[in-house]
């Protein structure tokens, strides 16, 4: 038998305390689809190619994704959410090929408290629009995934019949890195979708925080949904995130409950008169809906499509688009410079000192400041000279 290493999966936990009890093989090199223990020899000796399906250029993968092929699709986004290095040009390349047949779709958000109902109303709604013939990705963005795996398979389950339609398309959270990390590659995923031809995306927010305003970030129109009991709740839910909703959905609203949730559904509309429109010229209001009986499911798209005529109308939809775009830039700017300056070896060696003197009053909090990224601006002009008279340099081999 060879010689088979095992590794821990990427999103298994960091400590290593021998509980954790799943490994991922090592490869095999240039043999990628037979069973271990039963190679075929052909493919041993080198007298057969290994199948080459298993392997994939960008060109495969932009035609395959353009011609919305699942499974393609699915192994696009495993090589977008991939952390290794190798993938990363691979995977670029194959979005810019895809870019043209991208933003056509309509890009919603859904948030609030867990367990007010999100995945069943994602379930029930993308049920209701596969139906009326829309083609429905649904993906989820949840910078905790990498501590609770469990909601990556919760929602599968709670997605049960969208997830076998073949118009739909239902992508868990990639997991683990921090927010920005996760909100590249759900961006970048959503895109894949687009090109794929699903024309509603539906983004599910997982977690707290600040995946809220991630999620804002790259959709068009974004719903709150919210429960009964709206004293309670309401201090639960902060303002800020009223702020950002385009519509709140006041869930669970049947059987017994009914009532309560047109009361519910009167407290936020007083709410919302104070707080500022998410979206210029669109009114914000809150509306009754059930997961389970499909009441209001409806009526919500409706205000959804008139959200999209309204804004399209007056300009708004692609100004959104246009500084969300932007945005996205920046933020990959200064995650990438924030990654360069504290992960600069010869600042991390410094920083303790520095920080130190901080803490000991000899120097300023600014006086620091300054020092440090004087020291990084002084060790990358290094580097770069380092850089450009290395042998293996263009203009050292000329
Ligand atoms: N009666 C009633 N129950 C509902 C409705 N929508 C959801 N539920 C129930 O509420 C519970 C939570 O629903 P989920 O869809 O998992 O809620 P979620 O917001 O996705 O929760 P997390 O993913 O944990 O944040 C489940 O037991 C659902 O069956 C509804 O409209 N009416
Ligand atoms: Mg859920």
């Amino acid at each position: 038998m060879p010689d088979y290493t095992t590794s821990k999966p990427e999103w298994a936990p960091e400590e290593d305390d021998g509980k954790f009890a799943c490994g991922v093989m090592s490869g095999i090199d240039g043999i990628t689809d037979t069973t271990v223990g039963n190679l075929n020899p052909a493919l041993k000796d080198g007298t057969m190619k290994p199948k080459s399906k298993m392997i994939l250029s960008a060109d495969d993968f932009i035609k395959g994704v353009a011609s919305g092929d699942r499974g393609i699709l699915s192994r696009a986004i495993t090589l977008i959410e991939s952390n290794n290095p190798k993938h990363f040009s691979k995977a670029q390349r194959v979005l810019q090929g895809l870019l043209p047949k991208t933003g056509k779709a309509l890009r919603v958000g859904i948030t609030g408290v867990p367990g007010a109902g999100k995945s069943t109303t994602i379930e029930a709604f993308g049920n209701m629009l596969c139906d009326m013939g829309h083609r429905v990705a649904v993906l989820a963005v949840d910078p905790t995934s990498s501590v609770t795996k469990g909601s990556i398979l919760g929602d599968k389950t709670r997605m049960g019949t969208l997830s076998r339609r073949p118009e739909a398309f239902i992508r868990p959270s990639p997991a683990g890195g921090t927010l920005g990390g996760v909100a590249r590659k759900s961006r970048e995923t959503m895109l894949l979708c687009e090109a794929a031809g699903y024309d509603v995306i539906l983004v599910e927010t997982v977690g707290v925080g600040q995946s809220e305003t991630t999620v804002r970030s790259m959709v068009d129109f974004f719903m709150l949904i919210v429960l009964t009991g709206a004293g309670d709740e309401l201090q639960g839910i902060k303002k800020g995130i009223m702020e950002l909703a385009d519509a709140i959905v006041v869930n669970k609203a049947d059987g017994d409950n009914y009532l309560k949730a047109k009361v519910a559904r009167g407290e936020y509309e007083r709410m919302i008169e104070y707080i500022r429109p998410a979206t210029e010229g669109w009114r914000t209001h809150a509306y009754l809906a059930s997961a389970v009986t499909k009441a209001g499911l409806k009526e919500l798209w409706d205000v959804i499509r008139a959200f999209s005529k309204v804004t399209h109308d007056s300009g708004v939809f692609q100004k959104r688009r246009d500084s969300q775009l932007l945005d996205w830039v920046h933020s990959m700017i200064d995650e990438h410079l924030h990654n360069l300056f504290f992960d600069d070896p010869v600042v991390l060696g410094r920083m303790p000192e520095i920080k130190d003197a901080v803490l000991g009053g000899t120097i300023s909090p600014t006086q620091a400041v300054a020092e440090l990224i004087h020291i990084f601006d002084v060790q990358r002009a290094t580097q770069r000279h380092v850089d450009l008279f290395h042998p293996e340099n263009e203009i050292m081999k000329k």
